[in-house]
């Protein structure tokens, strides 16, 4: 536990619905800053886990800004894919960001995998790790993770990235169809979020 709390952040991503989700999740007395308006490399995800994506994020903006840092990694898995694309998620959408083509491309992994895919439920979950890193701070890294089924047709267009053909358990729309509200308080960043909460 830290002995003082957070009252200054940094968030350490330049994927705005990250931001925007992100934000939404922290007290508003604390002060949060973002990488708006700074040009700086982006780090290399290297690593071969949400975590280590996470913290590899959290160290080097934090390093970058000398400010405690949050970053997230997270991504989404799919079963018959043997979890792909997990912490590739971003990649998928090539250097334009375009979600329609990761989707795309999801969809025809899925169908070369089984071409009846569109009658079956098809298992996946969003996950997502974050890591808090500052100077003087012992660095904290957190997951949380949501089930879900991967919807047959894109629906919706609220939220970003792979949203709109996610269907959390227990619920019959995707997160692209969800008041963002009603995706905050169940999803994989909320999850994680709640496991440090209490630095702030
Ligand atoms: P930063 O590294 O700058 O934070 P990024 O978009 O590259 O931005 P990631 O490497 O963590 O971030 O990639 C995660 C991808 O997974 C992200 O681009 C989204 O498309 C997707 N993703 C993560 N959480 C999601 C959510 O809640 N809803 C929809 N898609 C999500």
């Amino acid at each position: 536990m830290y002995k003082k709390k957070i009252k200054e952040i940094l968030i350490g991503t330049n994927n705005k619905g990250k931001l925007r989700e992100i934000r939404d999740l922290i007290p508003k007395r604390v002060k949060v800053l973002s990488l708006k308006n700074i040009s700086a490399n982006h780090p290399k995800e290297t690593s071969k886990t949400f975590i280590g994506n996470s913290y590899l994020k959290a160290k080097y903006y934090s390093k970058l800004m000398n400010k405690i840092c949050l970053a997230d990694d997270s991504g989404l898995e799919i079963d018959l894919l043997n979890k792909a694309p997990g912490i590739y998620s971003a990649r998928w959408s090539g250097k334009n960001k375009n979600f329609n083509l990761a989707i795309k491309k999801i969809f025809k992994k899925i169908q070369d995998k089984d071409l009846n895919w569109k009658k079956r439920k098809i298992k996946a979950r969003f996950k997502c790790a974050l890591t808090i890193y500052g100077p003087g701070l012992k660095t904290i890294s957190v997951i949380g993770k949501i089930e879900g089924t991967i919807s047959n047709k894109k629906l919706g267009n609220k939220g970003f990235g792979y949203d709109p053909i996610f269907i959390p358990k227990g619920k019959k729309i995707t997160f692209g169809q969800m008041e963002p509200k009603v995706k905050h308080r169940i999803d994989h960043r909320q999850k994680a979020f709640k496991q440090i909460r209490k630095f702030f």
